[in-house]
C-alpha cells in the first residue's frame, strides 16, 4: 500500500484552514488520513493517534494556531518527516509561526508559511514522490502545469497596450 499523508489538527476549528491542503492532495491523487489531537489539551489522544498512524504514514502535516507546539510534539514522537503549518488564529498567525519555526536541534519541523496549506501538500507530496516512480512523474507534470499557468498570467499582465496594470 502507498504511504499516506497524515494530517493532524490541533482543533476542529482548524478544519477550514486545511481545505487547500486536502484539495491539493486530492488533485494529485495522494491518499491521506486526518486526525484531530492537541499536544496541549489531549496529549494521550495525540500519542495514541500517532502510534496508530505511524506505520501507514510517510509524512505528517500538522496544523495549529496560537501557541503551536503540536508540530514539534509530533516530530518528537515519530521518525517520519513533519511539515508544520501555522494557522492564523491570533496575532496574524505570527505566534504560531514562531512556535513552529524555531525547533531545537534534533527535532526538525519543516515550517510552512502562515496558512501555507497548499505548499504543505506540495511539499509532502515531494517527500513521498521519490518512493514511487509513477507519482514522481505525475508530480513533475502537475508542478510544470501549475508553474506554466502562473507564468502565462504574469505574461498577460505585462502585455503592452493591454492596460491591465492600473495604478
Ligand atoms: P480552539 O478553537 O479549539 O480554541 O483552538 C489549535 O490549533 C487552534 O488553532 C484554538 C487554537 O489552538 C490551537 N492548538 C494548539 C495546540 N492545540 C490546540 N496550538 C497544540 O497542542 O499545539
Amino acid at each position: 500500500m502507498d504511504p499516506l499523508v497524515g494530517i493532524i489538527l490541533g482543533s476542529k476549528s482548524d478544519l477550514p484552514h486545511i481545505k487547500q491542503c486536502t484539495d491539493t492532495l486530492d488533485e494529485f491523487g495522494v491518499p491521506y488520513r486526518i486526525a484531530i489531537a492537541s499536544a496541549h489539551r489531549s496529549p494521550n489522544v495525540l500519542r495514541d493517534k500517532l502510534k496508530e498512524m505511524e506505520a501507514s504514514v510517510g509524512v505528517f502535516i500538522a496544523f495549529a494556531g496560537m501557541s503551536a507546539h503540536l508540530p514539534g510534539v509530533v516530530a518528537s514522537q515519530t521518525i517520519k518527516p513533519v511539515v508544520g503549518v501555522p494557522v492564523s488564529v491570533s496575532l496574524l498567525g505570527l505566534d504560531a509561526l514562531l512556535s513552529i519555526v524555531q525547533m531545537p536541534p534534533g527535532v526538525p519541523v519543516a515550517a510552512m508559511a502562515i496558512d501555507g496549506a497548499r505548499n504543505a501538500a506540495i511539499y509532502a507530496i515531494g517527500i513521498l514522490a521519490p518512493t514511487e516512480e509513477g507519482r514522481k512523474l505525475k508530480l513533475g507534470d502537475q508542478l510544470t502545469r501549475m508553474r506554466n499557468k502562473k507564468e502565462a498570467e504574469y505574461e498577460t499582465l505585462n502585455k503592452p497596450g493591454e492596460g491591465r496594470i492600473k495604478v
